[in-house]
């Protein structure tokens, strides 16, 4: 039952109907299924077949945009579910995470927010297309110990090498660890641009947030 609920809620989400995207997130929600279980075997999924159906021409911008909103509507039912089922913990550090300039895309970089918050981090989101001076000023401000950057476009990425650069002119880099990631962003490419590590979705960005902090 709980399979096919999740196969309901991602086709949905591929054939951009919002509402049938809500509804059934609450039916699983209702049913008992975790928010994880409803976000990595429903939404997430759901997303890679928009994403795949878009690369080969099948989809275009409009079904992307329709399907993003699907997928930031169910988020809003899950987030406080998320948040809720937050061990109670000792802060595990503070994070300053945003997508950088000139890229809009928003979903994986809340999700790694979510998570983070969830699992004990203090947060500051600062949204998207976020300029590289931003970045350092609000690492400054909060004295966070890791900067989390996301990047889905090859031409945005190198938004992240300037990030850490402009950290390190600031005098900040010995202070915070920064973790880059989004869907073209690789291990390779995190150690060229001098990123202290790399995840690739938003449960090891979890992990590895912790490793960087000295929590796990
Ligand atoms: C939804 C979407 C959009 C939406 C975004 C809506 C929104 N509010 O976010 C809209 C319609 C706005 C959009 C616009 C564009 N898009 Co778009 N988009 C996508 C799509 C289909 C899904 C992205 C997504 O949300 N995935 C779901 C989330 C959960 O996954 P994720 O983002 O990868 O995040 C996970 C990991 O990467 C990781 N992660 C992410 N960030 C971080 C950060 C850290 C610190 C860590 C550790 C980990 C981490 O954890 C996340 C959670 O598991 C992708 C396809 C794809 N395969 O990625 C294309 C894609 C990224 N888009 C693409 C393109 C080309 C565009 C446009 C240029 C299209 C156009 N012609 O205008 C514009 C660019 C706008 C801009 N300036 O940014 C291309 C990029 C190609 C490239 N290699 O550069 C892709 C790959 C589609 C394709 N196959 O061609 N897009």
């Amino acid at each position: 039952m709980s399979t096919a609920l999740l196969e309901r809620i991602s086709a949905s989400l591929v054939e951009g109907d919002p509402d049938g995207t809500v509804a059934g997130v609450r039916d699983a929600l209702a049913a008992g299924l975790e928010p994880m279980a409803i976000i990595d075997g429903a939404l997430v999924a759901g997303m890679r077949t928009v994403g795949d159906k878009y690369a080969s021409g099948e989809y275009f911008l409009p079904n992307l945009i329709v399907s993003a909103s699907g997928m930031k509507q169910a988020m809003a039912l899950l987030e406080p579910e998320l948040k809720a089922r937050r061990q109670e913990v000792k802060s595990a550090g503070t994070v300053v995470i945003g997508t950088v300039r000139g890229d809009i895309h928003e979903i994986g970089k809340s999700l790694v927010a979510t998570m983070l918050a969830a699992n004990g981090f203090d947060v500051h989101d600062l949204g998207v297309d976020v300029p590289v001076d931003t970045f350092v000023a609000r690492v400054k401000e909060t004295g966070a110990n890791l900067v989390g950057l996301s990047a889905l476009l090859t031409t945005t990425m190198h938004g992240q090498k300037d990030v850490i650069e402009a950290l390190a002119k600031a005098g900040l880099r010995e202070q915070v660890k920064v973790m880059v990631g989004g869907a073209p962003v690789s291990r390779a490419w995190a150690d060229g641009i001098g990123a202290d590590g790399w995840a690739q979705d938003a449960v090891s960005a979890v992990d590895l947030a912790a490793r960087l902090v000295g929590r796990a």
